[in-house]
């Protein structure tokens, strides 16, 4: 077999990888990108469940590298439908010619630094081999799908599934006995439109969580004419700001202003809807008071419109607002006063087993025709975790991340030279608008192999102690906020045994600023190996 020789591997081909291969490719670098899905766009190719959509507004979930892109490009609604998504990627793709240097169906089994050649040794899983001098792991935050080790699941007669692998072709639930598992993100937004078809939906929760109303609707077109005409501005804007440019931050205290004036705010952002609800008061992720006004503001809302009091009540989280991803709707809670959906609380009667004809708590059996785990990702570390990928001295990621992911940026780990993560943990990637993150990312590295090749060195290695600091600066400021304080995917802890570790840097523009300087200081915090010990054939 031959080995193919390469400058560059992109390992995914979802948005992040889409653009640097873009941009590795416009730096005139060989360059492969290994996806192993049938097709790029990552998030958007697998969770193709009923109701899919993202929560940041489809105007600036969008790549800003191309005016020319950003200006033609046509969204059709406030919040992207997942199929309106994948149908941009693929235009992108198809727009910058870059669909000749993706494989597809190819997963990264293993990826080897060579101490005495500075490259690394890819390895696939139909076989293949290829030596590149830099492997970009763009495998996407919420990639690797966490399927909890139910007894029993094999021997289910009925069919099911897990919103982040959807099957292509449309599920009919109509007639049928459903099941959904968990009530995250995903398991909102499917939840209202699975119970319209399905012939009873039993819902199983074992933590509440807090959702806004998303109040969809169709782009204003004139609201589009009058971004288009400022992109770069509304860009500018975006780039000041964790999640996007009418975010709204209210830079006042809850805990400074009456009652009444709290009431109104939060009224204000519920009735406009979505994520710029957590922008309420400036406090809000930070200081438990002023958070609780805003948890007691929602429980209300979940008790006017859920009819059945001990449901309202069920539905209601105690946990704090924003400390797990905050939900963004379309009916939810109003979806529990149709007489066929009901609300089993598997906090208190956990689930024993699935059986073959459907599920069995602690208390209770349950028949069904079809199951929906909507159980979540093994998030930030899970995908990079699954493959073999060893540094210097053999070192690998898995011992390396043994108490929990250490890196640089979140764009490099400390004795894996010439690798780098894009939106990796210790950068801000889900704690902001992620598009946007990739851009700086890619961006970034981008100019840093610029750098690494025109100075023609081997290898950019980040140093122990530079590392070590940066964990200790995430951590430090990670802790000034309330998100340690509950059990959320932020902090490994849905996933039994993981570390847990508060993983993503809290503060976008900082953080940027953090980037730019080590960047413009000769790449401070990193080794830089000197000229290639050996020229590839
Ligand atoms: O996953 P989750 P998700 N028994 O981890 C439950 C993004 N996203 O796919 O909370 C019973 O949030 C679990 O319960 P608990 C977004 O960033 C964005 O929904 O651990 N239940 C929880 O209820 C989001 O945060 C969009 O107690 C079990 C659920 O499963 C992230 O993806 C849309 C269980 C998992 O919720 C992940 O969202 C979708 C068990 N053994 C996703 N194990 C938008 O843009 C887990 N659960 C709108």
């Amino acid at each position: 077999m031959t080995v193919k020789q390469l400058d560059a591997i992109v390992v995914g081909a979802g948005f992040a990888g889409v653009y640097m291969l873009h941009k590795l490719k416009g730096l005139g670098l060989d360059v492969q990108v290994l996806e192993t899905a049938g097709g790029i766009g990552g998030t958007w190719f697998w969770n193709r469940y009923p109701g899919a959509r993202c929560d940041i507004e489809s105007m600036e979930y969008s790549y800003q590298f191309s005016d020319d892109l950003q200006q033609q490009w046509e969204w059709s609604e406030h919040y992207a439908t997942q199929s309106e998504i994948l149908s941009y990627i693929e235009h992108v793709a198809d727009r910058f010619d870059l669909r000749g240097n993706i494989q597809l169906n190819t997963r990264v089994e293993a990826a080897h630094f060579h101490e005495s050649t500075s490259r690394w040794a890819v390895t696939t899983s139909d076989g293949s081999e290829f030596d590149a001098k830099y492997v970009i792991m763009a495998t996407g935050c919420l990639s690797s799908t966490n399927l909890p080790d139910f007894d029993g699941l094999q021997s289910f007669r009925g069919d099911w599934y897990h919103t982040g692998n959807w099957p292509h072709e449309p599920i009919d639930f109509s007639g049928k006995r459903v099941a959904v598992v968990g009530t995250g993100s995903s398991g909102i937004q499917c939840i209202p439109l699975i119970a319209e078809q399905a012939d009873h939906l039993t819902v199983f929760q074992r933590s509440p969580n807090f959702s806004i109303p998303a109040h969809n609707q169709p782009l204003d077109p004139e609201r589009v004419r009058d971004i288009k005409a400022n992109y770069r501005s509304f860009r500018e804007a975006n780039s000041q700001t964790a999640f996007h440019a009418n975010f709204g931050y209210n830079e006042a205290n809850a805990m400074d202003v009456s009652a009444a004036e709290r009431e109104s705010e939060y009224e204000q952002r519920w009735a406009h809807g979505g994520l710029p609800f957590l922008a309420s008061f400036a406090d809000l992720i930070f200081d438990g008071e002023a958070n609780e006004t805003a948890a007691e503001f929602v429980r209300g809302k979940i008790s006017d419109i859920v009819e059945d009091a001990a449901t309202a009540e069920l539905l209601s989280p105690t946990s704090v607002v924003g400390c797990k991803r905050l939900c963004v709707d379309t009916n939810y809670y109003a979806t529990f006063n149709r007489s066929d959906v009901s609300l089993v609380d598997v906090n208190r009667t956990p689930i024993e087993a699935i059986t073959p004809a459907g599920l069995r708590t602690s208390e209770a059996t349950y028949e069904f025709d079809a199951i929906v785990f909507a159980t979540g990702f093994d998030a930030m570390t899970g995908a990079l975790m699954k493959i073999d990928i060893r540094g210097s001295a053999a070192q690998s990621l898995q011992d390396a991340w043994a108490e929990g992911p250490k890196t640089y940026l979140g764009l490099a780990i400390s004795g894996f030279p010439n690798l780098f993560t894009i939106t990796g943990p210790g950068s801000p990637s889900v704690l902001t608008n992620m598009l946007p993150s990739i851009e700086h990312h890619v961006n970034w590295i981008a100019e840093c192999i610029t750098f690494v090749d025109q100075r023609g060195l081997a290898r950019i290695n980040a140093k122990a102690n530079a590392q070590a600091d940066w964990v200790e600066h995430v951590n430090e400021v990670g802790n000034t906020s309330l998100y340690p304080n509950c059990n959320s995917w932020y902090l490994g802890a849905n996933i039994p045994g993981k570390p847990r570790v508060f993983m993503p840097y809290l503060g976008f523009p900082p953080y940027a600023e953090k980037c730019k300087h080590v960047a413009d200081n000769d790449y401070e915090g990193f080794e830089l190996g000197l000229a290639e010990p050996m020229i590839r054939s």
